[in-house]
């Protein structure tokens, strides 16, 4: 029977424009339109493991990496829904190597541009390990009535309108942060509608759980090889040893430490000073979300969202997560 207690993505979208009579609805279409994209990605991936959809579609994306097939598919369904919808005047993905400018006449009155990750982790996709969809809007700094401008997507992340994040785990969520919160929608699939299962989050100030990759241990700055000892230490100050836990898909690790309390880095290193994550598609979102709800997010020194980007697919080391941690760990890099 469906819980009528239960508010759905739309519901919820439309409660909260209630509250602001001047606001037009134009953000509310936009998460409809990603909620849709995103609940067609999620038939696909469910059946990544049943048809012919594996595999390496052949082609390098612009960071040289290998293209899957279902990124593709992500990549045109959540284009497909902000071109056709009306909120949306252009839109930047990790995976394609510039912006696409819609220039008609309704986008070109739209308030807003997007940048996603259609899906993040797909290396992961094989082995049926959850991914996800990330995503951030902003407000254009161009000209209403024309079409929209390099410049409305190299905003620093502290412009964001929202950010968001879908994961296709064991269940599929789409959570969302504007500045007045996060909440997170829980896809009940015999209505094929999110349903609000997550209001408020907020990210609890300490957490035992830190997360990074292992295998780049000797290749780290001092001061983070410093830190992870500390995690692994049992100290009073900081209760630990705490526990290392790393998936190797960003939205699935930060989404647990967001909602259990913890720490997701993903520093530079000898070889790749700048990293491996992205500023505009995968840090950045992240970076607002968690600072809504409480956390924090560095490159180590600077706070992510006060960097402004100089070019779409900049990379950048990435420290996230529980104040608290966030905080212990800044004392290390400082020193
Ligand atoms: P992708 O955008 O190519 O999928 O790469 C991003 C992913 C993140 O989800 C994850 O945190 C990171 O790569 C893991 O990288 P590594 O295997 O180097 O630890
Ligand atoms: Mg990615």
């Amino acid at each position: 029977m469906v819980n009528r207690k239960v508010l759905t993505l739309d519901e919820f979208t439309i409660q909260q424009l209630r509250m602001f009579p001047q606001a037009t609805g134009e953000l509310s279409s936009l998460l409809r339109d990603i909620g849709l994209a995103s609940k067609r990605i999620n038939v696909e991936v469910n059946k990544a493991g049943l048809v012919d959809i594996l595999g390496d579609h052949g082609s390098v994306n612009i960071q040289g990496e290998e293209v899957k097939k279902l990124d593709i598919f992500a990549n045109n369904q959540m284009m497909g829904v902000l071109r056709h919808g009306i909120s949306c005047a252009g839109i930047g993905s990790e995976e394609l190597d510039d912006i696409v400018i819609f220039d008609d006449e309704v986008s070109n009155q739209s308030k807003y541009v997007v940048l996603f990750d259609p899906l993040d982790g797909s290396g992961n996709i094989d082995v049926n390990v959850s991914i996800g969809t990330i995503f951030s809007v902003y407000r254009r700094v161009s000209e209403l009535g024309k079409p929209c401008t390099r410049e409305d997507f190299l905003q620093p992340g502290i412009q964001q309108v929202a950010a968001g994040y879908v994961i296709y785990g064991s269940s599929t969520m789409l959570v969302y942060a504007t500045r007045r919160g996060v909440n997170g929608f829980t896809l009940d699939p015999s209505i094929g509608e999110f349903c609000l299962s997550h209001p408020d989050i907020r990210c609890p100030e300490f957490g035992k759980i830190y997360s990074v990759n292992h295998g780049n241990f000797f290749q780290y700055s001092e001061g983070v090889k410093k830190y992870i000892n500390v995690c692994q230490q049992k100290t009073t100050e900081t209760g630990g040893p705490y526990t290392q836990r790393y998936i190797g898909s960003m939205v699935s690790d930060v989404h647990r430490n967001l909602i259990k309390g913890g720490i997701f880095m993903y520093p530079g290193t000898t070889g790749k000073p700048k990293g491996k994550l992205r500023l505009l598609y995968e840090c950045n979102p992240f970076a607002f979300i968690l600072e809504v709800a409480g956390g924090k997010a560095t490159d180590g020194t600077r706070r992510i969202l006060d960097i402004k980007p100089e070019e779409l697919h900049e990379r950048t080391p990435f420290f996230v997560g529980s104040k608290g941690m966030m905080e212990e760990l800044e004392g290390f890099l400082a020193k």
